[in-house]
């Protein structure tokens, strides 16, 4: 089969063939030309161009997938809406010296993810879920995750933050690489404030992140933060063809187009404080954009001033930051990666301010 690129699906070489033939679910404008659109039922086949070319392209309306269709969260185990604001923060203890130890149980687990209506991907997973908890702790704090392998492969869990060496989760230091069916502790403490992140590191390394082995890591300073309407967006990627080059569906915490579908209820003139990561293999950078507003921003969440005033940012491969806002008008807010052809693969959607 002639080997398709992802640029040249996007142009619409896709009616070559069925080299990913989810495409055409997904973009039916871009499978055969302003005839599969109608073929599927699509709503309005011919929306698109604003010079009236039928059924070409996406044009002003946003995301050329079919509109209306979602995944089956419930057999996800999971729903995009939910992981936004769940925070996981395991149980706690006083030791004796007074100080709080924080535990939690992380078990891996192989599992199909639907990441796009129809698309289902053979995820590598902590805790059944892509991404992975966000696990939350305070600043000093003594942490220790039991990690137990019930996948198929060697796993391990690499945390971001200051921690000895053999508690850094890579293979050959300290428990290296976790076999299938056994199990190991880490342990360390919870420094710097921040927001950080989790992975695997066993080889092949971006394999393993890509099949969504990876969460967020949230240590919040000693006095906290001020009250907001908090947030956790993992921004992620899916290589569904399995060439190690490159993605095929883009998202937010998993499943593209998902805030399309169920925008991120908001209140106007609430603090909203937006945790965002990087996680993206086989692209080296991604972008978040909102419209119609400007947020302040904290690389990394480790200084307490945030670093610029902007509407757009961009994030290298496991960079991530805080962005804090509020909304000034109501309505339907856009946001999406401003790297725009991540967006017409999934990665945008609408916060609904109230
Ligand atoms: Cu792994």
């Amino acid at each position: 089969m002639k080997k398709l690129s992802r640029r040249q699906l996007l142009i619409g070489a896709a009616s070559a063939g069925a080299a990913l033939p989810f495409l055409n679910e997904i973009f039916p404008h871009q499978g055969v030309h302003g005839q599969s659109a109608a073929a599927a039922g699509g709503p309005n086949p011919s929306h698109g161009g604003a010079g009236g070319m039928p059924g070409h392209g996406g044009g002003a309306n946003g995301p050329t997938f079919k509109r209306g269709g979602v995944v089956d969260h419930t057999a996800n185990g999971f729903n995009p809406t939910d992981i936004l604001r769940d925070f996981d923060l395991g149980t706690t203890r006083r030791l004796a010296s007074g100080r709080t130890l924080r535990e939690w149980e992380i078990v891996a687990v192989d599992k199909e993810i639907e990441v796009a209506p129809g698309v289902t991907y053979p995820a590598w997973t902590f805790n059944g879920r892509a991404p992975g908890p966000t696990l939350r702790c305070r600043e000093g704090e003594l942490l220790r995750i039991r990690f137990i392998n019930g996948s198929a492969h060697p796993h391990t869990m690499h945390f971001h933050g200051f921690h000895p060496p053999e508690m850094d989760g890579v293979p050959e230091i300290g428990a290296g690489l976790i076999p299938p069916g056994k199990s190991t502790t880490y342990e360390f403490d919870a420094d710097p404030f921040g927001l950080h992140l989790y992975h695997c590191h066993a080889g092949p390394l971006a394999e393993h992140i890509a099949r969504g082995m990876y969460g967020t890591l949230i240590i919040d300073p000693k006095q906290g933060r001020p009250d907001a309407d908090e947030m956790v967006m993992v921004m992620n990627g899916f290589n569904t063809n399995f060439d190690a080059t490159s993605n095929q569906v883009y998202a937010v915490n998993t499943v593209a187009f998902h805030h399309v579908n169920e925008p991120i209820k908001v209140t106007r003139g609430e603090l909203v404080r937006i945790y965002l990561v990087n996680i993206l293999e086989y692209d080296p950078i991604n972008s978040f954009h909102i419209h119609g507003n400007f947020f302040d921003y904290y690389p990394t969440g480790t200084r307490l001033a945030p670093s610029e005033f902007t509407d757009t940012v961009m994030l290298g491969q496991a960079q991530r930051g805080i962005c804090e806002l509020r909304f000034r008008f109501p309505g339907k807010v856009m946001f999406h990666a401003h790297k725009t052809e991540f967006a017409e693969l999934g990665w945008m959607g609408f916060f609904e301010v109230s």
